[in-house]
């Protein structure tokens, strides 16, 4: 302890450039620390914080002020009604060369298929009496009464016209209906302007006809024609209701 004070005091004096005599120094114990320093000076100011929160909304403003600006959009409104049907487009171009048909399997099939379903209809249709064929053409009934032009009207809708016969069969075969619902049937035929001459609804002239003896007698008032139970025919006002025919 001594020799570690000697040497400090030496260190000291000779980095001072002092010279002096080595005293020797005997340690004590250490002294009560004395009463803490006063304060110092105030530091300086620290850098500037991070920017606070924006305040409350202030109180509205007295009234007459300027008008603000205009608002924001308001949301999208709902769809409108869709608009009218565009034209019809350009004919498109003609598509790539098909299969000759009878190479074509699946049309084979397809067609195999549909004839075989018509057969099946027309023979229940045949079996419950609903369809006459008669060569190329089919007649039926519904059963149902109506004036000429609602008959013509109801054929039509169907895809078809009114019954009229262009040769004995098929004169026969309109009978039989007739005869089998015991009501007289309107034919597709009318007078036209000249009185007794009659005409097919597409305006050809008769060249089949079965009128009942002394008919056509209705001198241009009786424009239609029906047909009796047993084929004969007779000029008739248009507005009685007769069997429905239809040909197909
Ligand atoms: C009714 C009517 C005519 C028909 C005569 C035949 C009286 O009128 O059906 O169309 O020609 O009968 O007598
Ligand atoms: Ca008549």
């Amino acid at each position: 302890m001594l020799l570690c004070s000697l040497a400090l005091t030496l260190v000291l004096l000779v980095v001072s450039g002092i010279e002096c005599d080595v005293k020797e120094v005997c340690g004590g114990s250490p002294g009560i620390p004395g009463s803490p320093g006063s304060h110092g000076l105030p530091g300086r100011d620290g850098r500037d914080g991070v920017k606070g929160d924006p305040g409350p909304p202030g109180p509205m403003g007295p009234p007459g002020g300027m008008p603000g600006l205009p608002g924001r959009d308001g949301l999208t409104g709902v769809p409108g009604a869709p608009g009218e049907r565009g034209d019809k487009g350009e004919r498109g171009e003609k598509g790539p060369p098909g299969l000759p048909a009878y190479l074509d399997e699946e049309l084979q099939t397809t067609l195999h298929d549909l004839r075989h379903q018509i057969l099946q209809s027309m023979g229940v249709l045949s079996l419950q009496g609903s369809m006459l064929k008669v060569g190329e053409k089919v007649f039926s009934t519904n059963g149902q009464s109506a004036n000429f032009d609602a008959i013509r009207e109801s054929c039509h809708k169907l895809g078809g016209s009114i019954a009229v016969p262009r040769s004995l069969e098929e004169n026969e075969a309109i009978a039989s209906i007739v005869k089998k619902h015991n009501t007289y049937a309107y034919l597709g035929l009318t007078e036209g302007p000249t009185p007794g001459v009659f005409n097919y609804l597409d305006g050809d002239p008769v060249n089949y006809t079965s009128w009942y003896p002394g008919e056509p007698r209705g001198r241009g008032k009786e424009k239609c024609v029906e047909i009796y139970k047993d084929g004969q025919w007779n000029d008739k006002n248009c507005l009685q209701y007769r069997l429905t025919i239809c040909e197909f």
